[in-house]
């Protein structure tokens, strides 16, 4: 999948772009199946609600040999190195599902931990987002501010240890000020992101997003692949391998029929 120069554009102006149509049906199927089996690990990688259930899940690539190959599917490291203009390898993936009254997920840049904890020096790599359902304005979309990556890693951001999910999912998260939000809101606007499942979003890994509760009984399943160029690689090794890559080889990326050709 090539993009185009207007969807690079798009890419560079807001921050972000969401291409549709990239997975079928049965890849879905097949995709949803393993997220599910991989949330359902006991493990540390797994960070839950307060009744338990699984809310998210990092390092799929390393638990599920289908989501290894998601990691390198054509459809997101070309596009990825397209934007980045180099090779790139996965610093993290996590599957991300927001259930009925689940977790809020605060204002952040998922750089702004990349940065400060994995010690990644530069604002360059992308959040791509794999949509497993469709996600509508009800069922807790992304929401972002676009044109915010043009300010870089925003400073006024804070580890926020009374978090309810602090100890299995926020206790790395930088989550932004109020105040810090309604200056960037006032100069930049904030938008949902929404898209049919099979859907996938390209975004610039210093943009800030959040996402509200979930109250709708539909269900919003999500995978992430965080990629960087290779010539930006985490020199701190804090986190375990689930939420920090160890391996920086480049990214061979494999065929688009790959997840229906594996075993
Ligand atoms: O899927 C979401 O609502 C946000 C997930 C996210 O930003 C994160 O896990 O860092």
């Amino acid at each position: 999948m090539d993009l185009s120069e207007d969807q690079c554009q798009e890419f560079e102006d807001r921050g972000w772009l969401v291409v549709g149509d990239v997975f079928s049906e049965k890849e879905l199927d097949l995709l949803t199946n393993a997220a599910l089996q991989v949330l359902d690990r006991p493990g540390p990688e797994v960070g839950r609600e307060a009744d338990g259930s699984p809310h998210v899940s990092w390092g799929m690539h390393l638990f599920n040999e289908k989501l290894a190959l998601l990691c390198r599917h054509e459809n997101l490291i070309n596009p990825s190195r397209s934007l980045l203009g180099e090779e790139v390898y996965v610093h993290q993936s996590r599957i991300n599902m927001k259930q009925t009254n689940g977790s809020i997920v605060a204002w952040h840049q998922d750089f702004g931990t990349y940065h400060r904890v994995d010690g990644i020096p530069e604002a360059k790599g992308i959040m791509i987002a794999v949509f497993l359902d469709d996600v509508t304005e009800v069922n807790a979309p992304l929401l972002a501010v676009p044109g915010s990556h043009k300010e870089g890693l925003v400073s006024t951001a804070s580890i926020d240890p009374s978090s309810p999910d602090f100890d299995q999912v926020s206790k790395y998260r930088y989550d932004i000020t109020d105040e810090t939000m309604a200056r960037l809101v006032s100069q930049y606007g904030l938008e949902t992101i929404t898209a049919p499942a099979g859907s996938v979003l390209f975004m610039d890994m210093t943009v800030v997003h959040g996402s509200t509760v979930n109250i709708s009984p539909m269900r919003r399943l999500l995978l992430y692949v965080n990629v960087c160029p290779i010539s930006n690689r985490g020199e701190s090794y804090e986190r375990p391998e689930y939420y920090a890559a160890r391996d920086f080889s480049p990214i061979i990326p494999v065929g688009s029929d790959v997840l229906m050709s594996a075993g």
